[in-house]
């Protein structure tokens, strides 16, 4: 993984003397074990459960005693979370934010305790950026543009197009969607004839292209999925009509789990642009930081990369999740 990050040396610096500090003066002065509470969204798709696996084995792995919550998709279960986290007075909180919007009060509550939060893999719209210690996320943006680009390509810049949306009000679908748009903004032979929702689940991806391939039927020529997981299900219902994925409708989405490389191998799915999910790593860096009084930046950009049938081959023995 690649990241664009503003991680200053003198950052590096402050933590070895800290670190030095606790060596010299002995038992007095040893690094107190930290307690963080990860408030994760749910377990929807590949994707979320690896990012999951990341966080919990960083947390092992730098002997931090972590609290884990599931909120199964609902923000009012992450929020309980939270304030569940500041009322047993964790040292700092991750927060993989559901939703973009309603997160000030118990942010603020939090900024109150003096109990950083670190965001993880989706952002949030708030008017003071001060309730966040920082953001680390994949530009959904930029990824929707570049699974705009690679379709025009393949389809010689014409094709209806079917949308299947994340889950409504989250970060990742809000700007996967308006990515793609802009990406096929100079090119009237791509149209998108339907959009809609199926959660990031791949249920809800089977579900939607069901429906829609009985709406619009023969029309359809390619899908573009704001995740695997609903690739993955469009998949399979364009094959219980009849169809071939990959040949008949393409099929183009984002994140590169697993399955969607198997998928590529297979000929069915076209192509994924990779969100990496592994942000254990960076999350605690960010929280030692942020624990050692030391500035972080506003965001890091964790970057990606397009992967399609021609180079998934080469590529899936090396995948990490
Ligand atoms: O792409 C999707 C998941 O927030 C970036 O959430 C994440 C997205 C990811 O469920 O698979």
């Amino acid at each position: 993984m690649k990241t664009r990050s503003f991680l200053s040396r003198r950052a590096f610096t402050g933590l070895a003397s800290v670190a030095v500090l606790a060596m010299a003066s002995g038992p007095l002065f040893a690094a107190k074990k930290l307690t963080v509470g990860f408030a994760q969204v749910g377990a929807e798709s590949a994707w979320r459960t690896a990012e999951t696996d990341s966080i919990k084995a960083e947390a092992a792995k730098r002997g931090v005693n972590l609290k884990f919550s599931d909120a199964q998709g609902k923000q009012e279960n992450q929020i309980k979370a939270v304030r569940s986290f500041i009322a047993q007075g964790v040292d700092a909180i991750i927060l993989a934010p559901v939703v973009e919007t309603g997160w000030e009060p118990v942010l603020r509550e939090a900024k109150r305790n003096k109990i950083p939060v670190v965001l993880v893999d989706r952002g949030i719209k708030v008017s003071d950026d001060s309730l966040y210690a920082t953001l680390i996320a994949s530009d959904f943006i930029a990824e929707g543009k570049m699974a705009a680009e690679w379709l025009a390509k393949k389809v010689n810049g014409k094709a209806n197009i079917v949308e299947l949306q994340g889950t409504p009000g989250a970060a990742p679908a809000i700007d996967r969607k308006k990515g793609f748009e802009e990406g096929i903004k100079s090119q009237p032979g791509m149209k998108i004839i339907a959009s809609q929702s199926g959660d990031f689940r791949r249920s809800g991806g089977k579900e939607v292209m069901e429906a829609l391939l009985k709406k619009h039927g023969n029309e359809i020529n390619a899908v573009y999925a704001h995740n695997d997981d609903m690739a993955l299900g469009a998949i399979q219902a364009i094959e219980e009509a009849g169809k071939k994925p990959g040949t008949d409708v393409v099929v183009v989405s984002v994140d590169g789990v697993k399955g969607a490389f198997e998928s590529m191998v297979a000929g069915k799915l076209n192509c994924t642009v990779e969100c990496n999910p592994l942000l254990g790593p960076l999350a605690f860096d960010a929280v030692e930081k942020a624990k050692a009084g030391q500035k972080l930046a506003k965001k890091t950009i964790v970057e990606d990369k397009v992967y399609d049938q021609a180079t998934a081959k080469d590529v899936i023995a090396s995948r990490q999740y």
